[in-house]
């Protein structure tokens, strides 16, 4: 059995191989089939990127599949940068779009600083007629200035006052309890196995 998560995005792929780990399937992602196309995300939603991720790669490689779209929301600048997230400031650069964030934060008060994360699965499957859809969120504050090492994205900004810490100053499991796509794919494991038709 295999599943493939259509991600290219190796900090989401290390997040997924976390959790999903000692599982009667191999689990791979689009890191394993460097060839694999660039998939044009011109959706208006998460969902729909999710559902045009997972659907493109689910025929092509005839096998179950997760596709996870996600993305941070600033409350101070209207819900921005949203599912534009990857490329906020042009070229997918995690570093250009920190900076960004950053400047376009500069002079906002800490306590307006309030953001969220979200993140949709969507799983899609040759032998199931519909996909099953999951969302998660976390909420925390984008902070002055960048702090940790781990993770990627956003995650040196992105601060959770409860545990005063960043998100890249958590493991990956860590960061898997409480993160966006931690809780999506609680969500998820509750209710695949009962859907899938293998
Ligand atoms: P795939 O489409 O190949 O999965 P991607 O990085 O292009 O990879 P998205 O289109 O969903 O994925 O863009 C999500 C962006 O949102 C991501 O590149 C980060 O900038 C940000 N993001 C999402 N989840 C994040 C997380 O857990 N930590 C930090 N930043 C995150």
């Amino acid at each position: 059995k295999e599943i493939i998560i259509a991600t290219k995005n190796p900090g989401k792929a290390r997040e997924f191989k976390s959790v999903f780990n000692d599982q009667d399937f191999v689990l791979k992602t689009l890191l394993d089939f460097p060839d694999f196309p660039e998939i044009r995300e011109t959706g208006k939603t998460f969902q729909e990127n999710a559902t045009l991720k997972a659907h493109a790669v689910m025929e092509r490689f005839n096998l179950p599949t997760i596709a996870d779209d996600s993305g941070l929301q600033v409350d101070a600048l209207y819900g921005r940068p949203g599912v534009y997230s990857a490329r906020y400031a042009g070229d997918h650069n995690d570093a250009a779009n920190n900076a960004k964030l950053l400047m376009e934060l500069g002079g906002v008060p800490k306590e307006k600083r309030t953001a969220r994360f979200v993140s949709t699965l969507v799983f899609a499957n040759p032998n199931n007629d519909e996909d099953l859809v999951v969302e998660g969120e976390v909420k925390g504050l984008i902070g002055a200035f960048p702090e940790g090492d781990d993770g990627f994205g956003y995650d040196p900004l992105f601060y959770i006052p409860e545990l005063d810490k960043t998100m890249a100053q958590m493991t990956v499991e860590e960061k898997n309890q409480i993160s966006h796509r931690g809780n999506a794919i609680k969500k998820l494991e509750k209710q695949w196995q009962s859907w899938i038709n293998w």
